[in-house]
């Protein structure tokens, strides 16, 4: 029996040196190893051998399955390494399967009305400041003219995170902190997230604006008129309607809000302007005295305007669309077409 293990194994070196494939080997495998594998067969011979040649030919059986097994995992690790080498690849990769593609991000809508909207009012000389979203009731409401009591309040529908302290529901405040720390002259805008209790095809909790501010000796409506005019005449084109509402803001006046011509509808009448032709995109009008003394700035002397503009208003008027909340719904669908 030692002889035929001795050739099983010379029979074994003899095919595992010639070996080319892993399936060779796998091949080898089951002959030697397999139940039905010589090895195998080996152990149940060694049953019915003489009981003092069995502590011998259990040694030989053993050694012949441990050679086997180291042989064929050292050439197994070999063949693999080769294939992967000729590949290029490593062991466990697949060459053959399609590449994953890589998905770019890109910059969101509202980013990009916003960046186009600073640069505009960049070149007519404005600087970028920029205030805290979570406010004080002052800051918010009191140094803008809007006492506790006052009815306008109800305009802003707004998220109160103690009681003097709120979510700020637009950008006016900045107004305030950028006044108590500069005298004038001075020219700004200040652009970022605002947020109110609303939500429709319209409104939603989180919105942007950006605020705009001028003050020096001498500044008239007119002023204001013309600002907002280049302004709109260069995002939405030269011969795009405009109109000034009058309207009431406690912290300016007189006061308007503007609007611009429902692109969806032509000024027809739609769903998203409510049918009257129009979409309203931001407030405005002459910075109220009270306001100027609220930051110690003397009213005889300087005068400015101020406006408040939705961004997702403006986005949704330039790139026609019907539902300011698919901004926010996340929708690459929708994302990627800007
Ligand atoms: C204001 O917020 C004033 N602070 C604007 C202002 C600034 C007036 C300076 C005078 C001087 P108003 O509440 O109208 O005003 O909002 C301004 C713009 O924000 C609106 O014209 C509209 O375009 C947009 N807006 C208001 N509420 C929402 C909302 N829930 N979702 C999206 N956009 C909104």
């Amino acid at each position: 029996m030692i002889q035929t293990i001795e050739k099983h194994q010379q029979d074994f070196d003899a095919r595992i040196g010639a070996s080319t494939s892993l399936d060779e080997l796998k091949q080898m495998r089951i002959e030697f190893l397999g139940k039905k594998g010589c090895v195998s067969q080996f152990m149940k011979d060694l049953r019915s051998a003489p009981p003092e040649e069995k502590p011998a030919l259990g040694k030989h059986i053993n050694e012949l399955k441990e050679h086997i097994e180291r042989l064929l995992t050292e050439k197994t690790e070999e063949l693999e390494k080769k294939s992967a080498g000729a590949s290029g690849a490593v062991a466990g990769f697949d060459a053959s399967l399609p590449g994953k593609k890589e998905i770019a991000g890109s910059t969101h809508p509202i980013t990009e009305m916003l960046d186009e909207i600073t640069s505009i009012f960049f070149s007519l000389g404005f600087q970028v400041e920029e205030g805290p979203e979570i406010e004080t009731d002052y800051y918010n409401f009191e140094a803008l003219n809007i006492p506790k009591d006052h009815p306008a309040r109800d305009m802003q529908d707004t998220f109160y995170i103690e009681e003097e302290v709120v979510l700020r529901t637009h950008t006016s405040p900045v107004q305030i902190h950028v006044m108590e720390k500069q005298k004038p002259p001075l020219r700004i805008i200040a652009p970022g997230k605002v947020y109110r209790c609303d939500s429709d095809i319209s409104h939603t909790p989180m919105f942007h604006q950006i605020e705009g501010l001028m003050v020096d000796e001498n500044i008239s409506f007119s002023h204001l008129k013309g600002v907002i005019q280049i302004f709109l005449h260069q995002v939405f084109g030269e011969k795009t309607e405009v109109r000034f509402r009058p309207s009431f803001f406690p912290f300016t006046c007189p006061s308007a809000e503007v609007d611009i011509q429902c692109v969806i509808c032509s000024g027809k009448g739609c769903r998203v302007c409510s049918n009257s032709g129009w979409l309203e995109i931001l407030g405005a009008g002459m910075v109220d005295p009270a306001v100027f003394k609220s930051v110690d700035y003397d009213p005889e002397r300087w005068t400015g305007f101020a406006f408040g503009l939705g961004i997702e208003r403006i986005a949704m008027l330039k790139y026609g669309i019907n539902d300011i909340r698919l901004f926010f719904e996340n929708d690459l669908r929708f994302l990627k077409q800007f």
